[in-house]
């Protein structure tokens, strides 16, 4: 009895699997430079391996098991439906248990889960280590723009704003370009400490599968390592306010001789905006 439907079911489903890929395939980007397309389908383009795991993670476990269980659970409603309706079931079964089917609906969640869980925490163990750091960078929520600081070299602590429509190159840009960015080398192990001057903010990159919140009176780290040179954009991800849309974050990935011109460019550029810890001001202060 089983046997004919859930072929049928099963060419159905393969039938309209290969349509919509047929149909949406052409439309579907794969973005290649740290943001997102018009009409991207999954992830961003990883640029960390630590993002190259989660996507894999997402599409050869995650993903295979969610459909598998949806068509599954689709599967049984359709063939209960059409097998046990009044109609065909005039004198209604007795039947409340079935010791083997129990056992079942039991045992392979649980293996799916044990399937799920082992990657998941490796994954989680990962994003929470950090390696020894090639460069610190320390990164300041403010309403509504970032603050960033490299204590590595004492002088460099700079703002980002976001650019205004009229101020992008590329219109595309809306919402994702500040005024400056940070710089970091590719290759290199950057940790990044995290917190806010007011509220609750986060800082994120996509590409580098990187989230974490700025929580006031809290220093939070976390870490990447940029494979690939380019910008990687990404948003303010907790809820922070009013303008909480408007404060964008920009990340260029250098290679490491453009990194140390840009740190020359950035002792000059960026001196005088960091917090002047020199004596002087301090005697003024006092006066
Ligand atoms: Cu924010």
């Amino acid at each position: 009895m089983l046997n004919p439907i859930f072929s049928i079911f099963r060419l159905t489903m393969s039938m309209f699997l290969k349509v919509s890929i047929l149909v949406f395939l052409p439309f579907a980007a794969f973005a290649k430079e740290g943001k997102s397309e018009n009409w991207q389908l999954s992830f961003q383009e990883p640029a960390t391996d630590l993002m190259s795991d989660i996507i894999s993670f997402h599409s050869y476990i995650l993903m295979p098991i969610i459909t598998g269980i949806s068509l599954l659970v689709l599967g049984l409603l359709l063939y209960i439906m059409f097998r046990f309706n009044s109609k065909r079931n005039v004198v209604a079964s007795t039947t409340t248990h079935n010791t083997t089917i129990e056992i079942l609906w039991t045992v392979i969640p649980v293996i799916l889960l044990i399937i799920i869980a082992i990657p998941s925490f490796r994954l989680l163990y990962v994003s929470e280590t950090i390696p020894k750091a090639d460069l610190t960078i320390k990164a300041i929520g403010n309403q509504w723009y970032w603050t960033y600081e490299y204590p590595d070299y004492e002088d460099i602590a700079f703002d980002a704003n976001m650019l205004l429509e009229n101020e992008l190159s590329d219109p595309k840009l809306r919402l994702l370009e500040t005024d400056t960015q940070i710089v970091v080398p590719v290759n290199k192990v950057v940790k990044l400490q995290i917190t806010s001057a007011d509220v609750l903010h986060a800082w994120t990159i996509p590409a580098f599968g990187v989230k974490m919140d700025a929580v006031p009176g809290r220093l939070n780290e976390t870490w990447f390592k940029a494979n690939k040179e380019g910008i990687y954009y990404g948003q303010c991800s907790e809820l922070c306010g009013a303008k909480h849309a408007f404060m964008p974050i920009n990340v260029k990935v250098v290679s490491e001789s453009e990194f140390d011109d840009w740190l020359v460019f950035a002792k000059e550029e960026y001196a005088s905006s960091g917090i002047d810890y020199s004596s002087e001001t301090f005697e003024i202060a006092k006066n």
